[in-house]
């Protein structure tokens, strides 16, 4: 064997940079479930299925393409449980002159895999990942010597690096960068939401279903109803479902949380852009095409496209530019561990519960879900960002390192600081309640900052507000929120604190 090439599971991509001038006849790929990886966290149930399956599909089509593939099925009992073991092994076997990779998307592992060449015996050449717009490099060169990293000022440099939305002039079209004033509409029902594009198992899914249920029977979620795609042919018409049923709903819309839909107006593409199985500049090329057809209006489009040459890019890029210190940022120094509801769904909140229950059953809640339920009551409650960010980690089918860190530790958490944002996401009851119709199914009364019933974001908003006064007044933007507590009766704002503070020592009974 000339070359031994491995390929990750979240490396599904067949213009993969370890692939580049590779030589079928003669170089050997290596795909391996190993429990390493399928067990640093506690991964949800669909997200397992969905990796190993896209997996075997993936080796299934190299082997078709005459690629001569390694692939170690999970076992328990396998002797190599790391991808080390199975590099080492093959490696020995098979005297490869070298082993080639595409770098790996998280800290942990690549740090590891940066080491292997000391223990193969054979060099290791890892190659960028082309799967971006934007490089690490070119990332690090537009951060350096800016007093902010705004995600804004990034995002229109994107725009004009790939075109999208640009006029022949070199405007953005439309004459905005940005339509999000127009993306914030409640949702009442109407128009009806699309039903998420679905597969149903084949053979090959099946029997990892069955896999996940013998060997990760206590992984959180369920198995049940797993429709994922699993192939690139199948995630592209994902892409087309999206386009034809969603995205003309996805600007409005884009904010709204509902007590009765999971899925909204979502393109629920994020598993297939972060595996490989989706290009994420041929996914915007496809949306901006919509709208230049006809078929989708500009708020939709442009903020979809936002979302992935912008938000997606902007927290890759600063993963890579603060790793491995990141990781570790705590700036508002939270020390409570997460409640136990957010593993079981069991709170009378209702936003909470929807949004926990939701990601039991699919791996699956969407970005306002995240940011402004679980996300925004972690932070008013002083959850440890380690806690928060392993749960992120672990319970959503998209989640990576690089991507599930900053979104957690930065957006939701702002423990480092502000790069994800200005002011932190810290809302109360009355955001929720504007956003969505959970507050009339709740059991906590949404209109009331006080007394047993009063709904628990309303008193730990406040209660935050106060206690990061030190972090936070002298933000311009959160000027308005310090005024506004400020002109509270004094018997109020002691009323509401007392409140506060029973509810951070009762987290678990809420
Ligand atoms: P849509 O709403 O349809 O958006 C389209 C695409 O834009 C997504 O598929 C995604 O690729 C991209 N996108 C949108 N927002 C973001 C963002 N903030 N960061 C990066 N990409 C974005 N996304 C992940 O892919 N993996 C994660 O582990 C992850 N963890 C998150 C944790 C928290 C606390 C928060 C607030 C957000 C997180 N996100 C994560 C971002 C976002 O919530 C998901 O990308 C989105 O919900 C995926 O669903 P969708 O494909 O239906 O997205
Ligand atoms: C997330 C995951 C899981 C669950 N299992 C595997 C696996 O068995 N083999 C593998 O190559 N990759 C797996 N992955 C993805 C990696 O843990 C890791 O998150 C990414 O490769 C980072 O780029």
């Amino acid at each position: 064997m000339a070359n031994l090439i491995l390929i990750l599971g979240d490396q599904l991509s067949h213009q993969l940079s370890a692939l580049e001038d590779a030589d079928k006849d003669n170089d050997g790929v290596v795909m391996a479930e190993v429990h390493d990886e399928a067990s640093y966290t506690n991964h949800h149930k669909k997200k397992l299925i969905y990796i190993f399956s896209a997996m075997r599909h993936f080796a299934r089509e190299l082997e078709q393409q005459g690629w001569h593939v390694h692939y170690q099925h999970y076992h328990p009992d396998n002797p190599e449980q790391s991808l080390e073991a199975v590099v080492s092994k093959l490696a020995a076997e098979h005297r490869p002159e070298r082993l080639i990779t595409t770098e790996c998307g998280e800290w942990r592992l690549h740090s590891q895999i940066s080491q292997w060449h000391e223990h193969l015996g054979i060099p290791v050449e890892i190659r960028p990942d082309t799967r971006f717009v934007c490089r690490k490099q070119e990332f690090a060169d537009w951060a350096k010597g800016r007093k902010q990293l705004r995600m804004e000022f990034f995002y229109r440099e994107m725009r004009k690096k790939t075109g999208l939305l640009m006029t022949p002039e070199g405007k953005p079209e439309g004459g905005q960068w940005n339509f999000d004033s127009d993306n914030r509409k409640k949702w009442s029902g109407k128009p009806p939401a699309p039903a998420p594009f679905r597969v149903e198992p084949d053979s090959v899914t099946r029997e990892v279903i069955q896999l996940v249920e013998e060997y990760f029977p206590d992984h959180f979620g369920t198995s049940e109803d797993f429709h994922f795609s699993v192939t690139a042919d199948q995630a592209q018409a994902a892409l087309e479902h999206f386009i034809d049923f969603a995205l003309p709903c996805f600007g409005d819309y884009q904010d709204a949380l509902s007590d009765h839909e999971d899925w909204l107006f979502h393109s629920i593409l994020s598993p297939y852009l972060n595996t490989g199985l989706l290009d994420p500049t041929d996914v915007c090329q496809a949306v901006a095409q919509a709208w230049y057809s006809g078929r989708a209006p500009l708020n939709a489009a442009e903020g979809f496209i936002r979302q992935i040459i912008g938000w997606r890019e902007f927290v890759r890029g600063i993963y890579w530019l603060l790793m491995p210190g990141y990781a570790k940022e705590n700036r508002l120094n939270n020390q409570r561990s997460l409640p136990w509801f957010y593993w079981t769904g069991e709170t009378k909140m209702r936003c909470m519960h929807k949004a926990i229950d939701a990601t039991a059953r699919n791996a699956y809640a969407h970005h306002i879900q995240r940011l402004m339920v679980t996300g925004n009551f972690a932070l008013l409650a002083g959850i440890h960002p380690e806690d928060i960010c392993d749960w992120y980690l672990a319970v959503y089918i998209d989640a990576f390192d690089w991507v599930e860190l900053p979104n957690t530790l930065g957006m939701v958490m702002h423990a480092d600081g502000g790069y994800l944002g200005s002011k932190p996401y810290a809302a109360s009851g009355k955001y929720i309640q504007r956003m969505s119709d959970h507050c009339q199914n709740c059991h906590y009364r949404v209109q009331d900052a006080t007394g047993e019933k009063a709904c628990p974001f309303n008193a730990l908003y406040w209660h935050f507000i106060d206690r990061h006064r030190d972090d936070f007044a002298n933000n311009p933007r959160m000027a308005m929120m310090y005024r506004n507590w400020d002109k509270q009766p004094d018997e109020r704002r002691s009323a509401i604190l007392s409140r506060g503070e029973w509810l951070l020592a009762n987290l678990e009974q809420l």
